[in-house]
């Protein structure tokens, strides 16, 4: 008679206490370190800000629009001419028809906004470094040619190019024609109003148009707009998207026609900006 062969024994099952602890230690060490990486994240030491400097420009020495974007940066880095009637009707020239000093001025006009595609003339300085609590100071001398409404013109942006988007600080003209600002292309961030009683942007003059930003994703940060000495702006709130932002890109001319029915003129001349009192 053959043996029969006792039935091998079933490898035992784990105790359930045991996979309850291998899973609640594999729990514990995926919690451990995504809190180690989201410490890291938090902690990670903010941008540095640049060293003292101020950039000026009053467009002089150039006879070519072309000049104004020399190979070594020192000046500007582009336009941006945007329409959707074509580069045509959008543009930004280097003009001797109206300066504030010197022999030159930019000449910046802008088509009507057809309600798709922005309508944009300026000129952009890149390569900044501006970081949370860092100060901002912008002059330029602007003169806006009247006979238009020009309530939903934009002059100036502080942006940011490694956000999606580019959202910044930005200078417009609110209903009625006075200076205001949002932190534009931002989903959080209310507008800066202009104060109570400040006269409209003038027309057919040139105005000097000064910007102090003190920069903050809190309610710390600070922004102030004169015009020709008057202040004209005084608010507190956000200045900045994040407290890692660093703007990096200005813009200056007609960064946007808003308005659906008029182009817009713009003269700017002597445009300083520095990270210190000017
Ligand atoms: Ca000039």
């Amino acid at each position: 008679m053959t043996p029969t062969t006792p039935p091998s024994p079933s490898p035992r099952a784990t105790p359930r206490w045991v996979s309850w602890l291998v899973a609640g230690g594999a729990f514990s060490a995926l919690a451990v370190s995504a809190g180690a990486a989201w410490w890291f994240w938090v902690a990670r030491p903010l941008p540095a800000p640049a060293a003292p400097f101020v950039f000026r420009d009053g467009f002089e020495g150039s006879a070519k629009t072309e000049d104004l974007f020399p190979a070594d940066s020192s000046r500007w880095q582009g336009l941006e001419i945007e329409s959707t009637t074509g580069l045509a009707s959008n543009s930004v020239t280097l003009t001797t028809e109206r300066v504030h000093s010197g022999t030159n001025a930019l000449k910046c006009v802008a088509a009507p906004f057809d309600g798709r595609r922005a309508s944009e003339a300026d000129i952009e300085r890149e390569g900044l470094r501006f970081v949370k609590g860092d100060h901002v100071w912008f002059s330029a001398w602007f003169w806006l040619e009247g006979g238009t409404e020009s309530s939903s013109i934009f002059l100036w942006d502080l942006e940011s190019t490694s956000l999606r988007n580019t959202p910044g600080r930005r200078l417009f003209l609110q209903n009625g024609e006075m200076v205001a600002s949002d932190l534009g292309k931002w989903w959080t961030a209310k507008k800066f109003r202009a104060v109570v009683g400040a006269p409209k942007f003038p027309k057919d003059k040139w105005v000097e148009v000064k910007i102090h930003l003190r920069l903050s994703e809190g309610a710390d940060g600070r922004m102030q707009v004169w015009q020709d000495g008057v202040k004209v702006l005084d608010e507190a709130g956000k200045t900045l998207p994040r407290s890692r932002t660093v703007y990096d890109r200005m813009q200056v001319g007609l960064t946007a026609n808003n308005g659906h029915n008029q182009a817009q003129t713009l003269f700017v001349d002597d445009v300083v900006l520095s990270n210190r009192p000017l």
